[in-house]
């Protein structure tokens, strides 16, 4: 490396200390808006995921005291307060570590370290709350006695995304953590350095050994060996389809439970009777926030035909205003997409739009004014039909595709003309009409005037190919539970 590392040079997270990889390997960090190399994170293996495991397993029933799974639920809570504690006390340094990796934008790294610690501060609550559901009664017929223990579901695999490095990571440590489970975070390659802070940070606040471990490395190195381990009880995955689908075949060879959130090409409906100007703003931010790299973005605009002509016009002008720049710049609004790898597949995917028939409106190309980085304009496309590429497929790039509708049940059809169903928009001054569209959109979050907000207090989760599951919400924890029915016959008399 010729100059210093921009980032801390770390090994892996295992059984609470720093592990080099068994094979030594380390794999390049690059920033996505100058394509330098600031440093290095360790490439672990098979060998090192099943150290991690060992430790997980280990960590979640010891004999000798220091229990995670039988801990109270409100002693681990004090661990994911003081994790949320830490991450706040950090937040501008992991805001810019996240910025450096990813290519973020550095306000909307703030914004994901905030709900980060609210993440961690929600399932504190629920651990809390955990202990008093316990042992709850089930009413029997005569002479029978039941109640249930929640207890936690082992030792989780929890395979991770690049686009909200350690948000994502957050939405599953959280709850595992909570539930009383142990857990071995593999990050994605693309974006791991802020997911070993965490390791740092749970260091830091003396989380007990091998309850959380973390081990960066490649998706088939390191990834597939966690998902296909013998002794991991549940794997839960965010990310792409087709690896999501390798991990439940994995999966199902041990019948072991699995949660995906998997990608996704969301709808946004917008009627005739909006504010024009701030239907505009959030159908952009619906679909290039976090640089267009959001699973749930709203990347298929449907436009009432009435006023399609000046959204759009408005919609292009605005799309031109937006600042492109390093992401650590203030005022940036898009920086680079991830890597070298996704900004030619999406350039790949405008292509393709133009030589289908598409109307590239505006962007698809690098900003002038940039020489270096992943940097692509902010897209718009018309003149699109349902069976183009750009309509059907996930871009995961600042790209929005336009069609128009006339009638409600119209816009519905179209909206629902995917085979994803993670979340959806739709915009218009009647709150019945939304009402009713809201209802019949196939997908697992809608919102109504707005796009992208999400809550931790509110369950997450997609329909169809956008995976199964639901994380965050009050049900965020029952995932990583099992329930037990202890039944007892209370009668001296025979049965
Ligand atoms: O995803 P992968 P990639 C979509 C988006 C994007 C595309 C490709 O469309 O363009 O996926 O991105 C690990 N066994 N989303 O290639 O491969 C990998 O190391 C086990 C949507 O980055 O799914 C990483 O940790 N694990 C999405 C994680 O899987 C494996 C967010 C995700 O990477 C593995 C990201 C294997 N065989 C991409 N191969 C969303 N839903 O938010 C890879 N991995």
């Amino acid at each position: 490396m010729a100059s210093p590392a921009a980032v801390p040079q770390r090994q892996l997270f295992i059984d609470g200390e720093w592990r080099a990889p068994a094979l030594g390997r380390r794999i390049p960090v690059v920033n996505p808006s100058t394509e330098a190399h600031i440093g290095e994170v360790p490439a672990g293996t098979a060998e090192d995921i099943d150290a991690a495991v060992k430790a997980a397993r280990a960590a979640l029933k010891r004999n000798r005291g220091r229990d995670w799974a039988r801990a109270p639920g409100a002693v681990r809570a004090t661990y994911l307060r003081a994790i949320a504690a830490k991450v706040t006390e950090r937040k501008p340094e992991l805001a810019k570590l996240e910025a450096l990796d990813c290519g973020k934008p550095y306000d909307e790294a703030i914004w994901d370290m905030d709900d980060v610690a609210g993440c961690f501060e929600f399932f504190a609550g629920l651990a809390e709350d955990l202990d008093k559901k316990q042992n709850s009664p089930v009413a029997l017929p005569e002479n029978f006695k039941c109640h249930l223990r929640r207890e936690p579901i082992g030792v989780v695999g929890l395979i991770t995304p690049w686009n909200y490095p350690l948000l994502m990571a957050t939405w599953k440590v959280a709850p595992v953590l909570a539930a009383g489970c142990t857990a071995v975070l593999k990050p994605s390659e693309l974006a791991s350095v802020t997911c070993l802070e965490l390791g740092d940070i749970c260091k830091e606040v003396g989380l007990p050994k091998g309850v959380l471990n973390i081990v960066t490395g490649l998706g088939p190195d390191a990834g597939a060996p966690l998902a296909a381990h013998p002794d991991v009880d549940k794997v839960s995955f965010t990310g792409s389809s087709a690896t999501g689908q390798k991990i439940m075949t994995a999966a199902a060879t041990m019948v072991k439970p699995v949660s995906l959130e998997l990608g996704g090409k969301s709808p946004i409906v917008v009627f005739d009777d909006v504010d024009i100007d701030k239907a505009v703003e959030w159908t952009l931010f619906g679909c290039f926030w976090t640089n267009g790299q959001i699973c749930s973005a709203t990347s298929r605009l449907l436009i009432h035909t009435k006023i399609a002509k000046e959204f759009i016009e408005r919609m292009v002008a605005w799309a031109k205003n937006i600042k492109v720049s390093d992401p650590l710049e203030e005022g940036c609004r898009l920086g680079p997409v991830v890597s070298e790898g996704q900004y030619e597949k999406i350039k790949k995917f405008v292509a393709n739009a133009k030589s289908e028939g598409a109307t590239i409106l505006t962007g698809g190309v690098r900003p002038k004014h940039l020489e270096k980085g992943y940097y692509i304009e902010p897209t718009i496309i018309t003149d699109v039909s349902t069976s183009m590429e750009i309509w059907r497929e996930e871009v995961f790039g600042p790209v929005l595709c336009v069609k128009e509708f006339s009638t409600e049940d119209e816009a519905i059809e179209l909206a629902n003309d995917t085979h994803y169903g993670l979340a959806g928009a739709v915009l218009s001054a009647d709150r019945e009409r939304c009402q009713r569209v809201a209802e019949e959109i196939d997908a697992g979050a809608i919102w109504v005037n707005c796009s992208q907000p999400c809550f931790c207090q509110a369950p997450w989760g997609g329909n169809k190919r956008s995976g199964f599951g639901r994380e965050l919400g009050e049900g965020g924890l029952d995932i990583y539970l099992n329930v037990k029915q202890i039944t007892e016959y209370t009668s001296d008399e025979p049965w």
